[in-house]
């Protein structure tokens, strides 16, 4: 699926703005008619957002349940096709356009297309879509509803969300909404593969797809608007390779971004930008291009204030700036995919990203099994296969994407898990055409009794793993961080000899402006403490080839104990102050540079 574009040939517009929303508690809003008439009573919302934080009705906030958008639209113009585009309606969702059901999708934060050609009428039409953000063991991420008695208050079966991830559970039309104008035989996707010898990139073979056959032009322009290479095809389907002449690679360093262009016929056109750069990795390094690079950064999420999950220009021009400004290279897309801008804005940056699924807790911490018959299953797995091959169609052309994380601290001492992540490890390789190091993001302690713990861990082409010592595990100890964050790596290494190793969470929760000298826990120094502590370890091991923090800013979560107003681990505050760690990272990284 493409991204939305305005040219000669296309037309894009955004629907974004204030819609009208109801929640629907008792889930009966199709059967009184609200696909064809809103009910009395509507709110306005903005579109797009999370709906959690926009108002102050205390319902809203952790609200597990439906509720629906509406908008009105005039008939547009005359193309041939129209097209609704969703970047993310989470979890899933039901698009009525004049009650006509359309389109029922379950996929969360991956976008959809809906098509509307022949479904308008003259003048005003309801645009109606149906958020149901229950999760339940088939989605991925997992979840379920609670059944709660709470004698005290007199309140019968009360129903509670159940979810194991660290996170609010964002509902509601998370991204844009487009309405695509396209003519009728229209590209429809774009497959690339960057060819390389010697861990040199050369060019790219290509193909696309199209709603009709007919010939195919390629262009490649340098960034100057200069042609450097074309191709000519039958069809979209028959594969061209071009290579520029003097090639000109994407690095960090260099975020060299070429223009490709693709014309259907007299039909249609299509320009992108590509980059050229190519990664291997060793049992001792992440290789780009040929070279050693390290990969410093933070583990990320899309999260504001209001907005909540919601995608925010302002947010995500913030956040990675921020980065590069800190002299990090790279940022992992926890817990979900993000909205496409933002690999957009990493190629244009410079920044590496390790793009992850949705899948996020499939981990009990072993309180009940995760990987059996009536929690994660063959469905389950049907629909966490599904997210990564469009993942990947999604975003594989982007010179910023480096590695795939297919699960975020799944249960992989389970044995149950080593089949289920065979096939999604098989997927993922045949489904990229260029085969990306992938990973899954481990928390499994790397050995017990001498024997390897994790189930999927044999998979990854870089050990990724999770810890958090001195805060989850020693409490209050800071002495003990440095030698069991050295510990660690090494036990992983001794198990995978030819892997090379990378922490893809570390850090502790500080709430801005608490200060305390001894260091102790929740305060500015305790974390600064503990991510330094980390570093000197880090830095003796040389198989180790990244180190992401835990994470770049503070975010809103589901409300417990442990959560002061949301995970206070960011090394910024949630409108994104630094905190003292944020200063002796910048310090640490920019000498890396
Ligand atoms: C983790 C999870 C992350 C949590 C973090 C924490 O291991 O991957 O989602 O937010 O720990 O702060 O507990």
């Amino acid at each position: 699926m493409l991204y939305p574009q305005n040219n000669f040939y296309r037309h894009a517009q955004k629907l974004d703005g204030v819609w009208m929303f109801a929640k629907d508690t008792s889930d009966d809003g199709e059967a009184r008619g609200w696909a064809t008439q809103p009910p009395a009573g509507t709110i306005p919302m903005p579109v797009p957002a999370a709906f959690n934080e926009i108002t102050e009705d205390p319902d809203l906030r952790d609200y597990f349940g439906v509720a629906w958008y509406f908008v009105r639209l005039e008939k547009p113009d005359d193309s041939p096709v129209h097209k609704l585009r969703f970047g993310a309606a989470v979890y899933h969702a039901g698009v009525y356009l004049n009650g006509e059901k359309l389109h029922q999708s379950h996929l969360g934060k991956l976008p959809f297309e809906v098509d509307l050609s022949g479904k308008w009428q003259e003048g005003d039409n309801l645009l109606a879509v149906r958020i149901d953000t229950r999760l339940s063991w088939q989605t991925v991420p997992p979840g379920c509803q609670k059944s709660k008695r709470i004698p005290d208050i007199n309140i019968e079966d009360h129903q509670r969300p159940e979810y194991h991830f660290d996170f609010l559970n964002n509902g509601g039309l998370l991204r844009s909404v487009w309405l695509l104008s396209l003519p009728a035989n229209h590209l429809t996707g774009i497959t690339l593969k960057t060819l390389s010898q010697n861990d040199q990139p050369q060019g790219w073979e290509l193909c696309c797809q199209a709603t009709g056959s007919c010939p195919v032009q390629y262009r490649i322009l340098d960034a100057k608007g200069h042609e450097v290479a074309n191709a000519n095809a039958k069809q979209p389907s028959s594969t061209v390779t071009l290579h520029p002449e003097y090639p000109h690679l994407w690095s960090p360093d260099s975020p060299y971004l070429y223009s490709l262009e693709i014309t259907l016929g007299s039909d249609d056109r299509y320009k992108t930008k590509i980059g050229l750069r190519c990664i291997r990795v060793v049992p001792d390094a992440f290789l780009l291009n040929g070279s050693r690079i390290y990969l410093r950064g933070c583990a990320t999420h899309e999260d504001f204030h209001l907005v909540g999950q919601g995608h925010n220009d302002a947010r995500l021009v913030r956040d990675l700036t921020m980065l590069k400004n800190m002299g990090a290279n790279s940022f992992r897309t926890a817990h979900y995919p993000y909205d496409e801008s933002a690999y957009r804005l990493a190629d244009e940056l410079g920044l590496l990203v390790i793009d992850e699924t949705a899948a996020v807790g499939f981990n009990s911490w072993t309180s009940y099994p995760i990987f059996s018959d009536n929690r994660v299953d063959e469905q389950t797995l049907a629909v966490h296969k599904d997210m990564l091959v469009r993942l990947i169609e999604r975003d594989h052309m982007h010179p910023s994407v480096v590695m795939w994380s297919i699960a975020n601290e799944p249960a992989c001492y389970e044995a149950e898990a080593e089949e289920y992540f065979r096939q999604l490890f098989e997927l993922c390789r045949a489904s990229d055409p260029e085969c990306r190091p992938t990973t899954v993001v481990q928390s499994s302690w790397p050995e017990s009794n001498g024997k390897l713990v994790s189930r999927s861990a044999q998979f990854c082409d870089v050990i990724c793993y999770n810890r958090y010592a001195a805060w989850y595990f020693d409490p209050g100890h800071l002495e003990v961080v440095e030698k069991q964050s050295l510990d660690e790596p090494i036990a992983w290494r001794q198990m995978f000899p030819d892997k090379p190793v990378m922490i893809t969470e570390f850090g502790a929760d500080a709430i801005a402006g608490m200060h305390s000298s001894p260091p102790v826990m929740f305060s500015e120094e305790y974390q600064k403490e503990t991510i330094a502590a980390y570093t000197r370890s880090l830095d003796k091991l040389s198989y180790v080839v990244g180190e992401h923090v835990w994470n770049m800013c503070d975010f809103m979560t589901k409300q417990g104990t442990v959560r002061v107003m949301g995970n206070r681990k960011g090394v910024h505050t949630r409108d994104r102050q630094p905190k003292l760690a944020a200063h002796f990272l910048k310090e640490r990284w920019r000498r890396m540079e």
